[in-house]
């Protein structure tokens, strides 16, 4: 029997739903003696370091999950569940950790890089343990800002290591006790099949899975490369009928002859994605913006269903923001963004909110503290946090023009042939222009918090003719958190391309997915033979 130890944060129904699929037998901890009776205890940690260890301590069982450590009892910790082993955290000064492995959590320190280091990445194996057999050619999912880094002190405890501007440890285990730092459950196949293994291990404690002597040492192979990602999105709203569907538009506009374009059912559609290989998956409720969310039951339950059967990342988005129903009661955007991820979410993304958001910050000149961005990254991190802009060309004829906006020269002029633009966010699904520019929202974003952009494009939504890639450029500059390029892909080479010019960590696409146009494991095998990291 496994013991999940859930405090309360974050999206723990993943590791559920892959620990029941997998077979296995489920109960929660719910006290400190639970610990001192579990037989295997399965530790997600979520959120911050900080946030953990209070909760740790908070709920009285800080001391007894270190009593089970200490006697090496079968443990496996998953991203801040490897971290909390550890001594302490730069994300937290001052709070102790479990101090089972000696040393400091470090934040990812190196020019150039996007932190959080999200999305597939390689391990390499320290030395051969069939609890990782096959491992190596694999890809496996992360997302983390801080990691712990292998040291003479903690060199005995590490099982594999992976590279993103230098090594880090990805997996320790001494005996039955072990930690990724990547998320199995949300690795694929390739995920499941290993923790599978791990949990398996807690049967055989003594035999010849389980020690490090059974093992040999292994050369260090080649380091490990991040994956650029390949998105799948699925923009939800429902019909005239009544039912949620997932659409596409046309530069936003999602009608055909007066009906709502209906391109399939969202779980579906989710699921043959993830089986096509998508590497995350994105749901915008497309007309959030003028309904309550959470009376909206059945986008909930679409992610509750899609999370029992699709093991890659999550978004979803739409509606995040501060709201009053009917009744008059007040719901924060963290409370609308808690049900999402106690849906099933990993990250939830916000696009009206932060553009008032952004407005507010430059009128007062700083953050005002209580805004649906840091509220929200406080509690569950900014890797939970994206950023969705619905940005639209708006074509001068030099920067002079536009003194308050980040103006750029464009190879393809407006209709009165401007060789300048900036581009111009939207709110409400493109409905509303506001005196903002993609690129300044985005650098306030990344300030308040926010952990990624999904950098959308209106003009070229739809078009096939091409990702914008001087909009991505723009945006790219100004921000060290990942960006998804969005909007406008309309064969395979465009994925090079944007891999290509702009540094963007991820391509999402829509349309030519739904009509079946391009798979994705087309655009995976063109990407590859471009000589650009992708996960199989
Ligand atoms: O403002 O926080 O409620 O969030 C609403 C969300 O819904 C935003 O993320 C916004 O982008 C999205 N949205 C609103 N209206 C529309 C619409 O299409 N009428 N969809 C809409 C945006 C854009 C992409 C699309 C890509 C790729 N869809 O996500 O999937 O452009 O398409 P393509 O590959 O077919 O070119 P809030």
């Amino acid at each position: 029997m496994i013991s999940l130890l859930d405090y309360g944060a974050g999206n723990v129904r993943s590791v559920r739903n892959a620990v029941l699929k997998l077979g296995h037998e489920l109960k929660d901890i719910r006290t400190p003696e639970d610990i001192h009776q579990a037989e295997f205890i399965l530790f997600p940690g979520v959120g911050s370091y900080g946030s953990a260890m209070q909760r740790l301590h908070q709920m009285g069982f800080f001391e007894p999950l270190r009593d089970y450590l200490r006697a090496g009892r079968p443990f496996l910790g998953i991203c801040i569940g490897l971290q909390a082993l550890f001594e302490g955290s730069d994300e937290s000064p001052g709070v102790a950790g479990l101090g089972i492995i000696p040393g400091q959590v470090r934040r990812f320190e190196a020019p150039g890089l996007a932190v959080p280091h999200m999305g597939w990445n390689g391990i390499r194996p320290r030395y051969v343990s069939t609890l990782i057999e096959g491992a190596a050619d694999e890809k496996l999912y992360f997302v983390h800002s801080y990691c712990a880094v292998p040291g003479e002190a903690n060199g005995d405890w590490v099982l594999a290591e992976t590279d993103y501007g230098g090594a880090f440890i990805s997996a320790v285990r001494r005996g039955p006790v072990a930690a990724v730092q990547f998320h199995p459950e949300k690795s694929g196949p390739a995920g499941l099949r290993l923790l599978d293994r791990f949990l398996r291990s807690a049967g055989h404690a003594n035999g010849p899975d389980n020690g490090r002597g059974a093992d040999g040492a292994q050369p260090p192979g080649e380091p490990t490369r991040l994956a650029k990602r390949v998105i799948a999105c699925l923009d939800v709203r429902a019909n005239d009928a009544g039912d949620l569907v997932v659409t596409k538009g046309d530069q936003y506009d999602v009608r055909q002859a007066g009906e709502v374009r209906n391109l399939g059912k969202p779980v579906d559609l989710a699921r043959r994605y993830y089986e096509e290989g998508a590497d995350e998956i994105t749901f915008l409720n497309i007309t959030a913006y003028r309904d309550f969310p959470l009376a909206d039951q059945p986008m909930l339950e679409v992610l509750r269903r899609t999370s029992e059967n699709v093991f890659v990342p999550l978004t979803i988005g739409g509606g995040i923001r501060a709201f009053t129903d009917a009744e008059g009661r007040y719901y924060s955007a963290l409370e609308v963004a808690a049900e999402y991820f106690a849906s099933g979410a990993d990250k939830i993304s916000i696009g009206s909110d932060a553009v008032t958001t952004v407005e507010q910050v430059l009128a007062q000149g700083g953050p005002t503290g209580d805004s649906a961005i840091e509220a929200i990254a406080h509690r569950y991190g900014s890797q939970a946090v994206v950023i969705s802009i619905d940005p639209r060309r708006v074509y001068v004829a030099g920067p002079e023009e536009a003194p308050r906006h980040r103006v750029v020269p464009t190879t393809t002029p407006g209709p009165r042939g401007e060789g300048w633009c900036w581009f111009q966010c939207t709110i409400k699904g493109g409905r509303e222009g506001r005196d903002l520019d993609a690129v300044t929202l985005a650098r306030v974003c990344e300030q308040l918090g926010a952990g990624e952009i999904l950098l959308n494009s209106i003009d070229r939504d739809g078009t096939g003719a091409g990702f914008d890639l001087e909009l991505i450029r723009a945006v790219r500059s100004v921000v060290t958190i990942p960006v998804i390029a969005s909007s406008g892909a309309g064969r395979v080479e465009h994925f090079a391309e944007v891999f290509a010019a702009t540094q963007v960590e991820a391509a999402l696409a829509a349309g030519i997915f739904h009509r079946q146009e391009v798979p994705i494991a087309a655009v995976k095998e063109h990407l590859r033979q471009s000589g650009i990291e992708v996960r199989r």
